[in-house]
């Protein structure tokens, strides 16, 4: 531990003010006084009617008091209750034909269950139900069953229900193959190319012929991997696997194990690489293949021994860990940088209104429901803004890291991280690090043998003002200046070496919505040898391999009821003359204005030049001076899109990565662009997302736009010893265009006139400010990080709601 005594920061008091309205002779002395009243006039949980024309007093410095609510409708992508999963759960091994085995005791030969959670209802259901006071959707279950005993193992969909409050619903309640979402129609099943374990993968077969060479691995790196306490290598490989000709085939390569508690394997590469064809469930059967070392290749282990015993043979360096691949403090200590940085607080409390339990979510002009899932984690629904739906859905749908190199390894990896799902591995978030320690934190959770893990904290909420005003003039008699607050909601998910940041901000000042993912932790590293034209070369033996990351997006928008267009407003230069040019031609520029008309001309690219402004306008909603009202879609930064072509690795699994922008027609049969299993199956994945282009005519109708965001990621010194989230960065923002008849940011009061001229100041105007402060004590801004705790799981089979445990090993 770290840490060796409880962080507990002294009692250094200061005062916060949040504005002044009238010149104060003392200020100082004002706001401690007004700090002292509010701070003891403080309150917990004050309920907040959910008519937003209702202001709340504010007067709270406290971190988690926001003000209570409740949501207008149920929130029916919320997931299923503990009684649901535990009844669904219970009610899925009473059916005898599926002939499902505890998770626990479940064997590679045995079927069992691998995820139960709420199935997303239809689009048209909901908005009958939001729009239409019809009724609440039917709820269903997704299941998820591993068919585990058979020699063609396959992952099966189902779908389970009805079911209500009280579970199941005996004699009513069904299963039934889940496909309609799905492009391949195989009654919800793909197969499984995991479902011998690793313990059988690596007793019968990896080890085995890492054995076969022990001598070269202790003579090369001193150790060996044959599954020893005395492992001082591992040995893993490409993902998807090899899928061609009917075949299939892993590379597989020797990694250091890291000395210590850091993880550093991914930046320990040894440089040697086998292959082997693994088709079947019959390790008998399975094949090795040969050896790659050094840009040679042996077809035989015999060949690699002969080479590797012959004089001159060129035996290559290790990559050794050290500072360089740990992520604590290293190095001199920078100039007063013990000292505490500035802190940010909210000193009149939370400004918004959550309803924990159905996570909706109000601030200011915007709602929002919080959605969320094993595959794709957090999820945004019916997003309002002044009272009128802008999205109905926005979320991520896949993440895709397609590395490349001169190695077999490298250039074989394309992770396509929903079959690890973002649900189970968006851990808790720390305090006053992931988010401002004054943050709203909800937990969120997911399904995994037979129990609900919960991961505390996992979703932070909170408002921030950012470091420049959003509006600001100044002439010669007055200054005015507004400030630039915006609202965000956020989730991390560790995937493996990585770390996504998902945020989603709201800026009440002009509309708009942004996206964001940042990326951190650590790197996928090469082997150095050869693979110059992959990457730089970072550390002794090590390269940085260049790799994209592609995260797909769906953003649902229903721009004033569900008939939407997208327009395009190109700025191009032309040579026109003009009825007062005496008739020559001016060089100049003008707006050529069209509109996406079909699914035929729908997959796109934002443009060079920035020249392109793409927007979901309604044609039946124009604004007082005619023009249509919409949203503009614009990238603010790395909205890219995947530079491998056709891919070898990903095949038909991923095709929703090689363009910017993509517009479909909704339908309740399109739900995502992608499916976990995609990576199982990649010439015949379940979802292809090519098979949503099919020339549908998309002039006012429901859209959706598929949204790509990403970086080309060529890691360089600076990644060591992790990717830093100020670059690994992109996003996205959805603004108002023409959407409404002015700026709405002149609404908020948090905004200053100041009128002055020789040498005074005759004015200050701050519109009805709060003059509200409070005493900030600086120990809440620190948050004691001794809370964090990890998961609690609650068992769901046999369901036993009363003893909750700590767990943070048992994720998938
Ligand atoms: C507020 O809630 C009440 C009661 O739940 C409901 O009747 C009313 O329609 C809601 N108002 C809005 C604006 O959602
Ligand atoms: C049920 O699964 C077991 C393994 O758990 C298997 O041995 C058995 O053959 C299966 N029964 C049927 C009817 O498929
Ligand atoms: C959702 O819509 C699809 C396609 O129309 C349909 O097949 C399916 O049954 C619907 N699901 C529910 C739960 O109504
Ligand atoms: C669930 O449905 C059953 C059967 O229709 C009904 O008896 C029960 O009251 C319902 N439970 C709830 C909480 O609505
Ligand atoms: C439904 O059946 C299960 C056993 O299959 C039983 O445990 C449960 O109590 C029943 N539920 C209802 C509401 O009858
Ligand atoms: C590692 O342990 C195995 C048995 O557990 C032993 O045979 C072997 O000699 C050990 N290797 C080393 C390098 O210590
Ligand atoms: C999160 O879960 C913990 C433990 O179950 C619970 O005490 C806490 O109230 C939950 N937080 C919220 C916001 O629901
Ligand atoms: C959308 O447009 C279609 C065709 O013009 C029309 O039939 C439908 O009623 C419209 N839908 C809505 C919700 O206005
Ligand atoms: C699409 O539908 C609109 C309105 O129904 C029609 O005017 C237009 O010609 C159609 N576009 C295409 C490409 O078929
Ligand atoms: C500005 O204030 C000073 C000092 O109070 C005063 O002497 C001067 O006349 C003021 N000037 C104007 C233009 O009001
Ligand atoms: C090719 C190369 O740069 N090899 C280096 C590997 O690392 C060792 C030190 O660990 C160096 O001595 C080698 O030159
Ligand atoms: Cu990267």
């Amino acid at each position: 531990m770290k840490f060796s005594s409880r962080l507990l920061l002294a009692a250094s008091i200061f005062y916060v003010h949040s504005a002044l309205s009238a010149p104060s002779p003392d200020p100082k002395a004002a706001w401690v006084r007004q700090g002292r009243a509010r701070k003891a006039a403080s309150k917990i949980g004050r309920r907040w009617s959910n008519e937003t024309s209702v202001p709340p007093i504010l007067n709270s410095c406290s971190d988690s008091d926001y003000t209570k609510t409740l949501a207008p409708k149920v929130n029916v992508w919320g997931g299923l209750t503990d009684v649901e999963a535990a009844s669904v759960t219970q009610w899925l091994f009473a059916q005898p034909e599926l002939n499902l085995t505890v998770s626990d005791d479940a064997g590679e030969w045995d079927n069992s269950i691998l995820l139960v959670e709420l199935m997303h209802p239809n689009k048209t259901d909901v908005l009958n139900y939001l729009d239409n006071a019809g009724p609440a959707p039917t709820r269903f279950a997704h299941v998820v069953l591993s068919h585990r005993a058979s020699e063609e193992p396959t992952y099966e969909d189902i779908l389970v229900g009805p079911i209500n409050a009280s579970g199941v619903r005996n004699g009513t309640t069904t299963w039934q193959p889940l496909d309609y979402p799905y492009t391949r129609k195989t009654a919800g099943r793909v197969r499984n190319l995991d479902a011998d374990s690793e313990d059988t993968l690596y007793s019968q077969w990896i080890y085995k012929i890492s054995a076969t060479i022990s001598d070269i691995t202790l003579d090369l790196w001193q150790g060996t991997a044959l599954g020893h306490d005395n492992d001082t290598l591992s040995i893993w490989g490409i993902d998807p696997l090899w899928q061609d000709d009917g075949r299939i085939v892993r590379w597989d390569a020797f990694w250091s194990n890291p000395v210590d508690q850091f993880d550093t394997q991914t930046l320990l590469p040894l440089g040697l690489y086998f292959r082997s064809d693994v088709t079947g469930r019959d390790p008998s059967q399975w094949k090795f293949e040969g050896w790659y070392y050094n840009g040679i290749f042996y077809e035989t282990t015999d060949a690699f021994r002969n080479a590797y015993y012959t004089a001159g043979f060129e035996k290559l360096g290790v990559n050794v860990e050290g500072d360089w691949a740990r992520s604590d403090q290293n190095g001199p200590v920078l100039p007063l940088d013990t000292a505490h940085p500035p802190v940010s607080v909210a000193p009149s409390g939370a400004r918004y209104a959550v309803d924990a339990e159905s996570k909706w979510i109000q601030w200011m002009d915007f709602s929002f429901f919080v959605g969320y899932q094993r595959d794709t984690g957090l999820s945004l629904w019916d997003i309002r803004y002044k009272g009128e739906r802008v999205l109905y859905e926005l979320g991520l749908q896949e993440a895709l890291a397609h590395y490349a190199g001169q190695d077999p390894l490298q250039s074989g990896t394309a992770y396509l991280d929903s079959y690890y799902g973002f649900g189970p591995y968006a851990f808790e978030l720390v305090k006053g690090y992931d988010c401002p320690a004054y943050a709203t934190y909800l937990n969120t959770s997911f399904y995994v043998s037979e129990t609900t893990h919960t991961h505390l904290n996992s979703l932070c909420l909170f408002e921030y003002t950012a470091d420049y005003p959003l509006q600001r003039h100044s002439t010669s008699d007055y200054v005015s200046a507004t400030k630039n607050t915006y609202f965000t909601i956020r989730s991390v998910s560790t995937v493996g070496n990585y770390d996504y940041m998902f945020s989603y901000s709201f800026y009440m000042a002009d509309g708009s919505i942004n996206v964001e993912v940042r990326a951190s932790g650590y790197i996928q590293s090469a082997y150095y040898a050869n693979n110059e034209e992959y990457g730089y070369k970072i550390h002794d033996n090590l390269s940085g391999s260049m790799h994209d990351h592609i995260l797909n997006f769906k953003a649902d928008f229903d721009i004033l009821g569900t008939n939407n267009t997208v327009a395009v407003v190109n700025q191009v230069p032309v040579s026109q003359t003009y009825p007062w040019s005496n008739g020559k031609a001016r060089n100049t520029m003008k707006l050529e204005k069209s509109y996406i008309d079909s699914e035929d001309r729908s997959r796109l690219f934002w443009g060079a030049n920035s020249a392109t402004q793409y927007s979901v306008i309604n044609k039946d909603a124009v604004n007082a001076y005619g023009e249509y009202r919409g949203y503009r879609i614009a990238p603010s930064l790395g909205a890219i899109h995947l530079t491998v072509e056709d891919s070898s690795n990903l095949v038909s699994s991923a095709r929703w990565a090689n363009h910017d922008l993509q517009i479909t027609k909704q339908h309740d049969t399109e739900p995502r662009a992608a499916h976990a299993y995609n990576n199982q199956d990649v010439h015949n994945p379940p979802i292809n997302f090519d098979a949503f282009f099919n020339s549908e005519n998309l002039t006012q109708t429901d859209l959706v736009l598929w949204l790509n965001l990403g970086m080309h990621h060529i890691p360089h010194t600076g990644d060591l010893a992790n990717t830093v989230f100020s670059t690994a960065h992109a996003g996205l923002s959805f603004s108002p265009l023409n959407y409404l008849n002015g700026d709405p940011s002149r609404q908020t009061v948090n905004q200053v006139r100041i009128n002055y001229g020789g040498g005074n100041t005759s004015q200050v105007e701050t519109f009805g400010q709060q003059q509200g402060s409070c005493a900030v004590e600086y120990t809440p801004a620190e948050v004691d990080l001794w809370g964090y705790k990890g998961d609690v799981v609650v068992r769901k089979f046999p369901f036993d709601p009363n003893n909750p445990f700590y767990q943070t090993d048992g994720i998938v």
